[in-house]
């Protein structure tokens, strides 16, 4: 039995665990300096993890997956509930007792001649009542000392279950021979479970995150009256010091980690905005006392897509990544045990180590169309290093939300900004997002498909039980409930350039949103929405993009809307009687705004 927790589900659950892996040693994680240090050490000894430069990097290490592992595993992903139409036709499913005694043997003995580490973690603040408590066993010092920065990991997170309590979420994880043939990542949502095998990559291991955070907090939310979303949260300080907080979906490595940490443009710095983070990549939003919606981040620290981060681009970011930092699939500078990605800078390493492990000359094997690092390469960064961590970020209760924005890659057809006319309107404009795919999964890439409120892959049950789900909400909210806009910050030119500059100057069309949230600007009506006047978009110190190209990236096509309203209907077909009536009615209304 542990020393850290007395709760007899949780050491029932662990000897069971135990019995069935069968590790030659067992260790419970109480998060310590000194236990994390002997496992870096540990881990630097045996090559699973590389020691960076400690002048320049302190504290970072680095580590490569195996190239057949390095992003989320979609088709290998299963909601294994009870009943085949809970899990709904978005998502993998079987049998919960066919996909026990399929993985049952995988399991047995796989941990024979290896270290089994019990990491007991928070999601959310250590005493927030919106926190839930998970237990990971895995056989990775890898995953360990991830867990350690992306969650409150450690004895404190059985304060928050207690002695008694059943409500923690079981996450088994082995690497075994991360074998993608016998690749596994498995949720159980009646049975707060989680079973991932065949893999050493972030979103397949590191089960707090998508497993835990979103696909069983989904299933937990519905049946609770909370939501959980694949959303940043950011705070906007305005020059008289208030500060409006927004939330905002996109989907996987479409600006997330971005937009939560923006620095807004010189002329709104001068004038005293600001951008505080709160979270970059998951919100769990419940209706607060006053009424109005809080959402925290259940999160720690931030898993975010490397390449293309810069001081220009993100430069707080970045900033994040300079300490205590876990660096995988990018590629090394040999000469000072630096750290590259693409877009970093101008200067591939000359003596440069590639992500797969070869060592390259970087500018020769740039120039010659290879990447240096895997495009989908990532960067665990604990919070705490933000330069614009939000003071609210530790905050129990949260924050209250003034705006929900949905978005994703569309390179023509999604306008820069609209707002829906309503919450009802606006749960509508959600289910219809569509977005370019990209490398954080495996699979082609730049193909539009449709993800609804970028929760196509992390939707832990039925996708129109879910938007039903949102429609209660909305009625629970009321007239409090959050604004919600849609922006598309990826339309193209004729060349298939980015129009709209993006990144910082994404502070534009955000202080639109805070106008309208706050009813001191006027809008458009149009078929889809309330669009800005062009002019209310500020373009002041934009180099080439004027009012009229604004006008341009707000245009609205109808032909292509009319096409779009087809393929909306074609996809609401697969939810056959749990579509919400109210969604067939949007659609409809679209539809005769259109003709
Ligand atoms: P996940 O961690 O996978 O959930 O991704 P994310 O949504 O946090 O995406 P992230 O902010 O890491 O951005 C992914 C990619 O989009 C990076 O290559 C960025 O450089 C690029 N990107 C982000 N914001 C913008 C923008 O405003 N305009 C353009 N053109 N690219 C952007
Ligand atoms: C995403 O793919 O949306 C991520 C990275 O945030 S992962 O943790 O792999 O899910
Ligand atoms: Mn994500």
């Amino acid at each position: 039995m542990s020393t850290l927790t007395k709760n007899p589900n949780v050491n029932k659950w662990v000897d069971e665990m135990i019995a069935l892996c069968k590790p030659d040693k067992v260790v419970w994680i109480d998060g310590s300096k000194a236990q994390l240090d002997g496992l870096r050490n540990e881990a630097i000894a045996t090559g699973e993890m590389i020691k960076l430069n400690e002048e320049k990097l302190p504290g970072c290490l680095y580590h490569r997956t195996l190239p057949n592992d390095v992003a989320r595993v979609e088709d290998r992903t299963f909601i294994c509930s009870r009943k085949k139409e809970d899990a709904g036709p978005t998502n993998n499913w079987c049998d919960p007792k066919e996909m026990y005694a399929k993985l049952t043997p995988m399991y047995d003995g796989v941990m024979k001649g290896r270290t089994m580490y019990i990491i007991p973690y928070s999601m959310g603040p250590i005493g927030s009542p919106l926190a839930k408590v998970g237990v990971e066993v895995t056989d990775s010092i890898y995953v360990v000392l991830n867990m350690a920065i992306m969650t409150r990991m450690g004895a404190d997170a059985f304060k928050n279950l207690g002695d008694v309590s059943d409500d923690f979420v079981r996450g088994l994880h082995s690497k075994a021979d991360v074998d993608p043939e016998k690749r596994y990542i498995v949720q159980f949502p009646e049975d707060n479970t989680i079973w991932s095998i065949n893999s050493a990559y972030g979103g397949n291991v590191l089960l707090g995150k998508k497993c835990f955070a979103l696909r069983i907090a989904s299933y937990q939310g519905k049946n609770e009256g909370w939501m959980a979303e694949h959303m940043l949260i950011l705070g906007i300080e305005k020059p008289n010091g208030e500060i409006k907080y927004v939330t905002a979906a996109f989907p996987s490595a479409c600006g997330k980690t971005n937009l939560a940490m923006l620095i807004p443009p010189e002329g709104y710095t001068k004038r005293g905005y600001k951008v505080w983070t709160v979270g970059d990549d998951i919100a769990w939003l419940k209706p607060g006392e006053d009424g109005r919606l809080y959402a925290i981040n259940p999160e720690n620290g931030f898993f975010g897509v490397a390449p293309g981060t810069n001081e220009k681009s993100n430069y707080n970011a970045l900033a994040s990544t300079r300490k205590n930092t876990i660096f995988t699939n990018v590629a090394i500078n040999n000469d000072d045990m630096t750290v590259w990605w693409e877009k970093l800078d101008k200067n591939p390493p000359v003596n440069a180590t590639e992500w797969k492990g070869e060592k390259v000359n970087g500018p020769e094997y740039v120039a010659a169309g290879n990447k240096l690092a895997h495009p989908n390469s990532r960067f665990t960064a604990p919070a705490e290093n933000c330069p614009c961590i939000s003071p609210e970020f530790n905050n129990p209760n949260g924050v209250p939300i003034s705006a929900i924005i949905f978005g994703g890659r569309r390179a023509k057809t999604a306008p820069l900004v609209y707002q829906s006319f309503n919450w009802q309107h606006g749960t509508f404009v959600g289910s219809i997002m569509a977005s370019e795919t990209t490398a954080a999964a495996t699979g082609a890439v730049g193909v539009v498909r449709r993800d609804p409120m970028a929760m196509l892959p992390f939707c832990g049950y039925h996708m129109g039980d879910y938007w039903a789900h949102w429609l209660e909400m909305g009625k629970i909210l009321g007239d409090k409930a959050p604004k919600i806009f849609n922006v598309n910050w990826f339309r193209t030119d004729d060349n298939g350039d980015f129009i709209w500059p993006g990144y910082g100057d994404n502070m534009r069309v955000l202080d639109w949103i805070i106008d309208r949230c706050e009813g001191t600007v006027d809008a458009v009506e149009t078929p889809i929405g309330y669009e800005p006047k062009p002019e209310d978009i500020n373009v002041e110190g934009l180099d080439g993009i004027t009012t009229e190209t604004v006008a341009d990236l707000l245009s609205v096509d109808k032909n292509l809307w009319k096409e779009e309203a087809k393929g909306i209907e074609e996809f609401y077909k697969k939810f056959g009687e749990k579509l919400p009536k109210e969604m067939s009615d949007e659609l409809k209304a679209l539809e005769a705004r259109l003709a």
